[in-house]
């Protein structure tokens, strides 16, 4: 599985690509945000925007993942479907072609005819990255691809993508908006139990240099006995410390406070993307992300889960774990939709979610919820 560890690090690296192409070029930018209707929509938002990179980015992970592994085909999934309308209201299915050239051409479509800005996208969607410079290790899993599925959030904080303000980040500080907060989610699940077992996290504008911005990637694996990860063990704080908690700036007040006993003023922060804040809890910036809503989805959590675990953390569905003696049960699975909810709603976590690294966190931050809640 090494193999499919690698491809999951090369396709993530060439959406990041792909991503920066259309932020890069402003006129192309402005052409491709469009509106989500329906079904589709994040309840949560007035307007949720679904981006031609967003859709380019899936199909073209779909497209490359299918090829080398077709056992799989049928099991990678996404936030978006492949549906793009034109400006003269013509759906379009967005495809990755055989050629640059004919998917220069699809795109054209899409794109009302403006073939410089498709011959960039085709450009960076057939491009052939460089083998991304990862210990990966020997990895041993023991599972076939035909018993693994793939969930893929092409773009989380689409919002921060999209307006693109550019923070300058400070060494061990998480900051709370910005197009650093935007992520290409790869996680990888058992189609038997529903287990994330492998994830790739690409961070498309992690810096800038003269040359332009620049990503950082972050993978981990955890399977059986076997447990690896690019990101090494946060050391654990000092006791008394307190608990840093991350959360949506739209989290209801009561959750806030009830954090708030725990945590220093300081210690209890927000932050936009899904991805971004469970990054934060991998990386040691917050020790617990809680979520009361279900507002996510499992392309958002998949892939992080699955470097929460290979580190000894988790995510526990919110919901479940409040008032259970072993609130660490109560972990996210990725197989099974809701049956009684349609669209988007099938794959949410409905529950909400808390993720974190260290299960005494993990603890204390459910007991403050059960007893002040
Ligand atoms: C969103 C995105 C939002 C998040 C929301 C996700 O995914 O990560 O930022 O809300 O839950 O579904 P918040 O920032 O309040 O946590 P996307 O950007 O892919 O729609
Ligand atoms: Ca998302
Ligand atoms: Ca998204």
């Amino acid at each position: 599985m090494a193999a499919l560890l690698q491809l999951l690090l090369r396709v993530a690296e060439k959406a990041a690509t792909v991503a920066r192409v259309c932020r890069r070029e402003a006129p192309l930018f402005s052409l491709l945000v469009q509106e989500k209707t329906g079904r589709d929509r994040n309840q949560r938002f007035v307007r949720d925007f679904k981006t031609l990179a967003d859709v380019v980015i899936q199909e073209m992970i779909r497209h490359d993942v299918g090829a080398e592994f077709p056992e799989m085909s049928g099991f990678i999934q996404g936030e978006e479907s492949n549906k793009f309308e034109n400006g003269l209201g013509e759906s379009v299915v967005v495809t990755v072609c055989a050629t640059e050239t004919e998917t220069a051409a699809l795109l054209a479509s899409v794109l009302d005819g403006d073939t410089a800005a498709a011959s960039l996208l085709a450009q960076a969607i057939h491009q052939d990255p460089a083998a991304v410079d990862t210990d990966t290790g020997d990895l041993c899993i023991p599972h076939s691809p035909s018993e693994l599925g793939i969930w893929i959030d092409p773009i989380d904080a689409t919002s921060q993508y999209i307006e693109g303000r550019e923070e300058v980040l400070e060494e061990g500080h998480l900051s709370p908006s910005g197009l650093h907060c935007a992520l290409v989610l790869i996680g990888v699940y058992l189609r038997s139990t529903g287990e994330p077992i492998m994830g790739v996290i690409n961070q498309p504008f992690n810096y800038k240099d003269p040359s332009g911005w620049k990503g950082k990637h972050f993978w981990g694996v955890s399977c059986g006995s076997v447990n690896a990860c690019s990101v090494s063990l946060p050391e654990s704080a000092p006791e008394g410390a307190g608990l840093r908690a991350v959360l949506s700036s739209s989290e209801k007040p009561a959750v806030k406070e009830a954090l708030a006993s725990l945590c220093r003023p300081d210690q209890l922060t927000y932050a936009s993307g899904a991805g971004y804040k469970i990054l934060c809890v991998i990386v040691g910036l917050a020790d617990v992300y809680v979520l009361s809503e279900g507002s996510t989805f499992k392309w958002d959590s998949c892939a992080p889960h699955a470097l929460l675990r290979a580190l000894g953390g988790g995510i526990v569905d919110y919901n479940e774990c409040l008032g259970s003696p072993e609130p660490r049960r109560a972990q996210l699975t990725y197989h099974q939709p809701h049956s009684r909810s349609q669209g988007a709603d099938c794959w949410a976590n409905q529950g909400g979610l808390v993720a974190y690294l260290d299960c005494k966190m993990l603890s204390t931050a459910i007991e403050a919820l059960n007893n002040k809640l």
